[in-house]
């Protein structure tokens, strides 16, 4: 097994988009273990959105500070050029998209703005500014959509939803500006990865949080939609580590991250409910609005490419992963519940 490492981390600089989704917080945390300055990009929001990096959160008048959150949006490209000629990262991470498939279908040109153009436009902002970066792009499995598995680098392509329409448009944007420009971009193909942090609307969150409640006596049914689809289930804080391997290589190029061992929906929540010596038949319930009007039925990923020149492997599989989630629900619900008994005591 190969790996290159082009210059010593620490002193590097790094912008991350997406900072505050799952994917940003690991990055943000892993960087700064490498004695990176982390400048990530937030969206204003009304209220706060940031407690995946409230934990390494530095304010302004910390000396010496290495996180730097600026406001800035992937629909704004001046924004983006603007910010990078102050930074001069020597890398940028595009983890920002509008990403939830199922909701993709509801907002799709928001989803292709977003998602698609965006990318696009992080890339001209690089040119615009004249600065010497690399830049990873957070490309999807969902991008193989109807292609049976196993899926690798050179599986074309089949989308079957706006995200995954949005996602092949990044993909070959960020191809085309490393042949047409010479630019130093790199598509990671990542397939599912999921996390304590996981947003609680993807299946898997939804599942472990619901595990917690009920074995808490909080709630007795789980509302899903399609339970025969096959996934390919890895855990974040590995996937990124992917992510920064693929910017310290000689050469730009694109690589499929995944585990390659699949699993249904079912498969998923035998394994979470069984965590908790509980029988899902008896509480998971059918509701139509979870369905997608077009479905990815299986995908599977050959991560051997990034194995080899990475030296890349997947330790945690979603048996594994559906415990570490389980259990990081249950203990958040005891702290709430516990806060909670708290505030009413007094
Ligand atoms: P999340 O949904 O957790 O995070 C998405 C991030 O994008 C958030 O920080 C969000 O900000 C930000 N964002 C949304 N809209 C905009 C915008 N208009 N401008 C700037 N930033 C924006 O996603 P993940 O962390 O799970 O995924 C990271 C990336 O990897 C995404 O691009 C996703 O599509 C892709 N991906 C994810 C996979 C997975 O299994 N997790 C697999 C393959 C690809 P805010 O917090 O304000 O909403
Ligand atoms: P996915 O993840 O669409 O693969 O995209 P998600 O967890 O949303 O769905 C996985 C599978 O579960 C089925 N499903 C449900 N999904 C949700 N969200 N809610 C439900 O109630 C439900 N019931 C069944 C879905 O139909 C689907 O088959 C994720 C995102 O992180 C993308 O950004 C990323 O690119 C891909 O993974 C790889």
């Amino acid at each position: 097994m190969e790996t290159t490492q082009t210059a010593p981390s620490a002193g590097k600089t790094a912008v991350i988009t997406g900072i505050t989704g799952q994917d940003g917080s690991y990055l943000a945390e892993l960087l700064l273990g490498k004695g990176y300055t982390v400048h990530g990009l937030i969206r204003r929001s009304s209220s706060f959105n940031t407690e995946r990096i409230d934990h390494i959160y530095q304010d302004p008048q910390t000396p010496g500070r290495r996180l730097v959150l600026h406001h800035a949006d992937l629909s704004d490209g001046v924004a983006l050029a603007n910010l990078l000629r102050e930074v001069r990262p020597d890398e940028v991470y595009n983890l920002g998209a509008q990403s939830h498939v199922r909701v993709s279908f509801d907002a799709p040109l928001y989803t292709g703005d977003i998602t698609g153009l965006g990318t696009l436009r992080l890339l001209e902002a690089i040119r615009a500014s004249g600065v010497e970066t690399r830049l990873y792009q957070a490309s999807s499995s969902e991008m193989f959509g109807s292609s049976p598995p196993p899926q690798h680098e050179g599986t074309p392509f089949r989308p079957r939803s706006p995200y995954g329409c949005a996602k092949a448009y990044a993909y070959w944007s960020t191809v085309n500006h490393r042949e047409a420009y010479g630019m130093f971009a790199v598509n990671g193909i990542l397939f599912n990865h999921e996390s304590p942090r996981r947003g609680e609307t993807f299946v898997t969150r939804k599942i472990s949080r619901a595990v917690a409640r009920i074995r808490a006596g909080l709630q007795d049914e789980l509302f899903l939609g399609n339970l025969d689809a096959v996934r390919d289930w890895g855990y974040a804080p590995e996937y990124v580590e992917a992510m920064w391997r693929m910017l310290q290589r000689d050469e730009p190029d694109d690589y499929v991250v995944a585990t390659g061992t699949s699993a249904t929906v079912r498969d998923f929540l035998e394994a979470a409910f069984g965590c908790a010596g509980l029988d899902w038949r008896r509480h998971v319930r059918f509701d139509a609005k979870y369905q997608r009007p077009s479905e990815v039925d299986a995908l599977i990923g050959d991560a051997s490419k990034a194995e080899d020149l990475l030296g890349w492997a997947p330790r945690v599989r979603y048996r594994a992963l559906a415990e570490i989630m389980v259990e990081a629900d249950t203990r958040q619900l005891a702290d709430e519940l516990s806060g909670a008994r708290v505030r009413v005591d007094r």
